[in-house]
């Protein structure tokens, strides 16, 4: 197989364990210190601890997702000079254990935003869904931001939406928008989401974009002396939210920063999911400009509509031409081959996957059951031996 295939797994809480990671055919595993507080530095012993109980468990820790950056260095506000310290710090000890590959994000205030969590499928299983309309509700109704222009009737619509659903569907609303999603690392109420959006009142995506080349300029050196490559994940969902600016979000924002630090070591998180939410991402064209800069591949499909909203698809279904975008990574992998670059072997992972069959009946992470996970994973591999195979492909 060319893609180095793993799975993401949340720690020993996880209920889905390194066994069933294994079981799943999954060789790697995309891991992080999930317990270590944001801007505090990982240290050696505790990489060490963890590499080990992979190890034992007969898989290898491939990717770190994420080393989280703190909101001061985003902001560049508050103690940044000494988060980025933290920052620097914990490359140097991944790469003296041996881990290359640091999967971050620099999305304001929120990482990956879903407004429902039990989306239901004609086949029953459920899915993850973006709904504008319960966004725009929780903005101008809940939250009561002094909004920036929402045409009326569609505040309207919003009023509507808010007026009809009870008060435990509201709870939920406001759990699923800002308690954070696995792995998001950051958790709110109303009032500290609100404290939080005020940081950002003088950062926008100018300064954003400022903010987040500084920090590359901080950590890129670092992670090349110590052989690992950042790989920056794009925002999820791939445009503004709250008034907050993205800067991470189409192929122009990632041209951009490989342009303004032209080290290798600076790379990308290739998420299908995340880019393909735009219509105006080519996904496999990307790959063809990105291509010696991707250092990770999240593989998953959305289904979008005319109205913005959007639900995860099927991996092999949805608006990805996910066999498109496997072709052009087996090909970038087979000229890293021929051409005797590193990075031969790309580690690619099935971003989430549906809840099914036994998965319904239990508490699971949101998109990281186990079953849903497994069936993407077995998708994708037989769609990359089909590939290789008729393409011939050396990879
Ligand atoms: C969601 C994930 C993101 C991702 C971070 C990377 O499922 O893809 O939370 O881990 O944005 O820092």
């Amino acid at each position: 197989m060319s893609f180095i295939q793993t799975m993401r797994w949340y720690g020993p809480k996880d209920p889905v364990k390194l066994s069933h990671i294994r079981q799943a055919g999954a060789t790697g595993v995309v891991t992080a210190l999930h317990h270590i507080p944001n801007g505090e530095p990982w240290e050696l012993q505790e990489i060490q601890k963890r590499n080990q109980e992979i190890q034992a468990a007969g898989l290898s820790w491939e990717v770190v997702e994420s080393v989280p950056v703190h909101e001061d260095i985003k902001t560049r506000q508050g103690d940044f000079r000494k988060y980025i310290q933290s920052y620097q710090q914990s490359l140097r000890n991944l790469g003296k254990e041996g881990i290359k590959t640091v999967c971050y994000n620099f999305m304001p205030v929120l990482d990956w935003t879903r407004t429902d969590l039990d989306y239901g499928l004609p086949n029953g299983a459920k899915a993850l869904r973006y709904d504008k309309l319960a966004m725009m509700a929780f903005d101008f109704f809940i939250l009561k931001r002094e909004s920036d222009g929402y045409p009326a009737e569609e505040i309207e619509k919003a009023k509507n939406y808010i007026e009809s659903i009870d008060d435990a569907v509201k709870e939920r609303l406001v759990k699923n928008i800002i308690a954070g999603l696995p792995g998001s690392e950051e958790s709110y109420t109303v009032a500290d989401f609100k404290n939080k959006l005020a940081a950002y009142q003088d950062v926008d995506a100018t300064a954003l974009r400022a903010n987040i080349v500084e920090f590359l300029k901080e950590v890129v050196p670092v992670a090349e002396e110590s052989g690992v490559n950042l790989a920056i994940h794009p925002d999820d969902p791939p445009f503004s939210l709250f008034g907050l600016p993205r800067v991470v979000s189409t192929a122009g924002d990632a041209r951009h920063l490989f342009d303004q630090v032209t080290s290798p070591a600076n790379g990308l998180t290739f998420c299908t999911g995340s880019f393909g939410v735009r219509a105006d991402n080519d996904l496999p064209t990307m790959v063809k400009e990105f291509g010696s800069r991707i250092h990770f591949v999240h593989l998953r499909s959305t289904t979008r509509d005319t109205q913005g909203n959007f639900f995860e698809a099927d991996h092999l279904a949805g608006d990805v031409d996910m066999y498109e975008v496997v072709k052009a990574l087996l090909e970038e992998m087979s000229a890293r081959k021929s051409h005797g670059k590193a990075g031969q072997h790309i580690p690619m992972r099935p971003d989430h996957g549906h809840q099914m069959m036994d998965d319904l009946e239990k508490i699971t992470n949101p998109g990281y059951s186990g079953i849903g996970r497994l069936k993407g994973l077995a998708e994708i591999r037989g769609l990359e031996m089909g590939i290789k195979r008729a393409l011939q492909l050396d990879a």
